[in-house]
């Protein structure tokens, strides 16, 4: 059911927008009334809307130009937008309008909206970040461009088969996609290879390779239409599309071998999930987008201005993550090969306008490439990167810095095969660097940049993420936007920080039963679709305690699950005590070639088989892993939860921001004091949040002190029979021995100190039980979360990029 939480002002127009949809069906689509498909009407719908919106994005777009305001331009390999109907309709305040105009043909809304498949062009949170950040500068009025690749096939499709995860090919453009506008007039010319040649002082690279990259640009409408933005992301297509006389000459696959090479860089996101893939094609992809990207910034500003030198002032540039670094090289060498600039004056204003996230601190994922690769495919920037270098060690020895932090600080990795370092890169060339949650960004400043804050203290700073509650609220749970308005009016709609003024009613019985009724309708809409889908039925009014995301060691699904064999043992030996009725959701996609998580989703669908079936356990417990899971999975997950859990191993999680989607929605967390974790209990209160485990530096501590797991484990009864169960084949009677391995690295290293936490999870989780039989009381906490964490909005941590980074408001 998708109604507009907001009034629509304009249903005086509906039968006029009926008229549109009908007249775009028969003029663009081709069809009547009578002929139309389901489909046909889907397009149709969104083509009107469309126009709607084009109105608003050719007069913001107008406005920037006429005001010469600066644009913020945001670098990403990824955009996890999802889909985009809901969002557009609601945002241009259409929904109601909409609704009436296809009720009219018998058609229904909701049901249209199920056709669009999510845009996955993104692994997890890093991706859904952009997405939400897109949104927030659209809805606070900032001129902004993202900047991404049009990936053929984005995120695998996940498919469960016999309890093991099978990818997919995603081919969420089977159908055309009726967002996009395709910009074949905006395209460059991206090379590779080939060589440098010094002529006096001017130099040029001449690419022995090249292919074209085209524009398709997707329209972003913000909160109440006000503002509407570009999502440019580029798709490449060969100078030569056929060598006709190699066709002729009978060789007909070679002749198309240019459009092959093309059409593959575009074609597939690289499901790694934080750990560098390491091939040549993604270094490819990398500078790919980035050298387009920074092209057209420099083309719009050189038409708009005509003066190189003024770029800084006229746009901000920022890197989401390493993957566009070599942005710093590019703009250099814009700057110096193409406008004839000086290295020290390029240099200023490359820094003046750059600036780069940083999303984590696992030393896999800080991406470096082998300097030969390097060199041979981008001859001219690896020149580039060598004199940034020698200036940057220029200054660190002169600030007095020693062998080790000049290793440390060089952007080449001299330790072992040499390889350039994009982090050090995207460091040097950038005036800012950020990380996204305090904890994390103090992270940085002691571990992985220690030595470069050394040298450039006031780079480093904080800018914790936030989740957009137009998607995350209004859109996913509007059954509780209504009745968070009835109690608090509407302006929370536009500040998400006026959600605070219910605390007031914090101990109101009546909205906390309100509360619990849209929660227990929420949960009994998603047991319908999980009965439907994958034939399990489940007790909507049993605790539903929840993990969705990127399936990882450091985020312990292996921890919960050990928990769960821990509890289903308690209900068997002691049915007589009061259980309280839980159902264990899991969900998410492991990295194809990440063994450990993928052994974990199998051990998850193992033990969901047995627990699901043993009628000793009476339905006190069952286990779900939802196939798939993606954002449009999220929106009917998390407005269904009562328990979020957000388990990481401390200081290893960067933000998370599932974590702030599951309290916006009313869930109370369980959580360690890892990443915004740590905020949320600041803004929520120490009792309407269940912590435990290590801290982050106790994590530190007992690794370097040397841990020993096989000590815990033997001192802990209830985590010893689970461990035992799991790895003698309890739940793999087909193949005893599958999970021995994984529970063997418990015992032997447990790098990701399950053993060290289990108890104080397994006694928090048990205090979440003792909580649920106090209805008040967890109603009471259940609105004591949803009125604290307006803060966890992305219009908030937009606000801050936008005053302290780019200078745009
Ligand atoms: C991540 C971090 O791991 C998350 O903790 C963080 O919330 C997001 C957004 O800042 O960034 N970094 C990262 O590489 N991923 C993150 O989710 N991974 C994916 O997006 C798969």
């Amino acid at each position: 059911m998708a109604t507009d939480p907001v009034l629509d002002s304009k249903t005086a127009f509906q039968s006029e927008f009926d008229e549109h949809i009908v007249r775009v069906l028969r003029h663009r689509i081709g069809k009547d009334e009578k002929a139309a498909k389901k489909h046909d009407w889907y397009n149709a719908s969104i083509y009107a809307l469309r126009d709607a919106i084009i109105d608003r994005w050719i007069e913001s777009t107008r406005r920037t130009y006429d005001a010469g305001d600066k644009r913020v331009y945001y670098l990403s390999m990824e955009f996890l937008i999802g889909r985009l109907l809901r969002d557009a309709l609601s945002n241009m305040g259409m929904t109601r309008e909409m609704e009436q105009a296809l009720r009219a043909h018998g058609l229904d809304l909701a049901e249209l909206e199920e056709l669009e498949p999510d845009a996955a062009l993104g692994n997890g949170g890093l991706g859904r970040l952009a997405a939400c950040f897109m949104e927030s500068l659209a809805t606070l009025d900032i001129p902004a461009y993202g900047y991404g690749i049009r990936y053929v096939n984005g995120m695998f499709r996940q498919r469960i088969s016999d309890g093991w995860q099978v990818e997919l090919p995603e081919t969420w453009l089977a159908h055309g996609n009726p967002w996009e506008f395709d910009r074949m007039e905006c395209s460059y010319r991206i090379g590779f290879g080939g060589e440098v040649v010094a002529n006096g002082d001017h130099v040029t690279w001449n690419p022995a390779e090249a292919v074209e990259a085209t524009a398709v640009d997707t329209p972003v409408v913000g909160w109440r239409g006000k503002r509407v933005n570009t999502l440019r992301l580029w798709t490449a297509s060969p100078l030569d599309p056929i060598r006709l006389d190699a066709f002729n000459a009978g060789d007909h696959f070679g002749a198309l071998e240019e459009q092959v090479r093309a059409d593959s860089l575009v074609r597939v996101l690289y499901p790694a999930d934080q750990t560098p893939a390491g091939q040549e094609l993604r270094l490819r992809q990398e500078y790919f987008f980035t050298a387009a990207s920074v092209q057209d910034i420099v083309r719009r500003h050189m038409q708009y201005d005509g003066d190189i030198r003024t770029l800084p002032e006229k746009a901000a540039i920022q890197l989401n993550d390493t993957h566009p670094s070599v942005a710093v090289a590019e703009l250099m060498r814009l700057f110096v090969d193409e406008h004839g600039l000086e290295f020290n004056e390029a240099w200023a204003l490359c820094q003046k306008t750059v600036s780069y996230t940083n999303h984590t601190l696992l030393p896999e994922a800080l991406e470096s490439w082998p300097l030969p690769l390097f060199e041979r495919l981008l001859p001219r920037h690896m020149q580039i990167i060598y004199a940034i270098n020698s200036r940057v060690l220029r200054e660190a020895r002169k600030a007095g810095c020693d062998d080790a932090q000049i290793a440390a600080i060089s952007l080449i990795d001299e330790g072992g095969e040499r390889r350039v370092r994009m982090a050090n890169l995207a460091f040097a060339g950038a005036h800012s660097i950020n990380g996204v949650a305090a904890l994390h960004t103090e992270l940085m400043k002691e571990t992985v940049f220690a030595d470069l804050h050394r040298l450039y203290p006031d780079r480093i700073n904080n800018k914790t993420n936030g989740v957009t509650p137009r998607r995350w609220l209004q859109q996913c749970n509007p059954g509780l936007t209504k009745v968070i308005r009835d109690a608090i009016g509407d302006e929370f709609l536009d500040d998400a920080a006026k959600l605070a003024d219910l605390n007031a009613l914090a101990g109101d019985a009546a909205l906390g039963e309100r509360i619990a009724e849209v929660k227990r309708s929420n949960k009994v809409a998603l047991s319908d679709y999980i009965k439907r889908t994958m034939g399990i039925r489940l007790d909507p009014d049993a605790l539903f305690d929840v993990q969705i995301k990127r399936i990882h060691e450091y985020k312990r699904q292996l921890l919960n699950l050990i928990e769960t064999v821990a509890l289903y043992d308690q209900i068997r030996s002691h049915p007589e005590r009061d259980w309280i009725p839980r159902v264990k959701i899991f969900g998410g996609k492991a990295a194809p070639s990440y063994h450990n998580a993928k052994l974990v989703i199998k051990l998850a669908n193992d033990i969901a088989r047995r627990v699901n079936a043993d009628p000793s356990v009476g339905g006190l417990l069952k286990v779900v892993f939802v196939p798939n899971y993606n954002v449009s999975l999220a929106e009917r997950i998390i407005p269904a939860a009562d328990l979020s859990e957000q388990i990481s191993t401390a200081g290893m999680e960067a933000s998370g921001t599932g974590n702030m989607k599951f309290a916006l929605n009313g869930a109370l967390t369980i959580g360690t004091l890892d990443g915004a974790n740590v905020e949320i209990r600041d803004h929520v209160g120490d009792d309407n949040i269940v912590i435990f485990g290590l801290t982050a530096e106790q994590v530190a501590e007992k690794r370097a002190d040397g841990y020993n797991p096989r000590e815990i484990i033997e001192g802990s009864r209830e985590l010893g029979q689970a461990l035992c169960a799991i790895a003698s084949g309890v739940f793999s009677p087909d193949d005893p021995n599958r999970y021995a391995g994984l529970v063997g690295g418990i015992y032997d290293h447990d790098w990701f100190m399950c053993a060290a936490d289990f108890d104080s999870y397994s006694a928090a989780q048990r205090s979440v039980d003792a909580r649920w039989e106090d209805k008040t009381g967890w109603r009471k906490a259940a609105i004591r979360n949803i009125a604290n964490v307006g803060w966890f909005s992305s219009d908030r941590t937009i606000a801050e990029y936008a005053k302290d980074i780019w200078k745009v408001m």
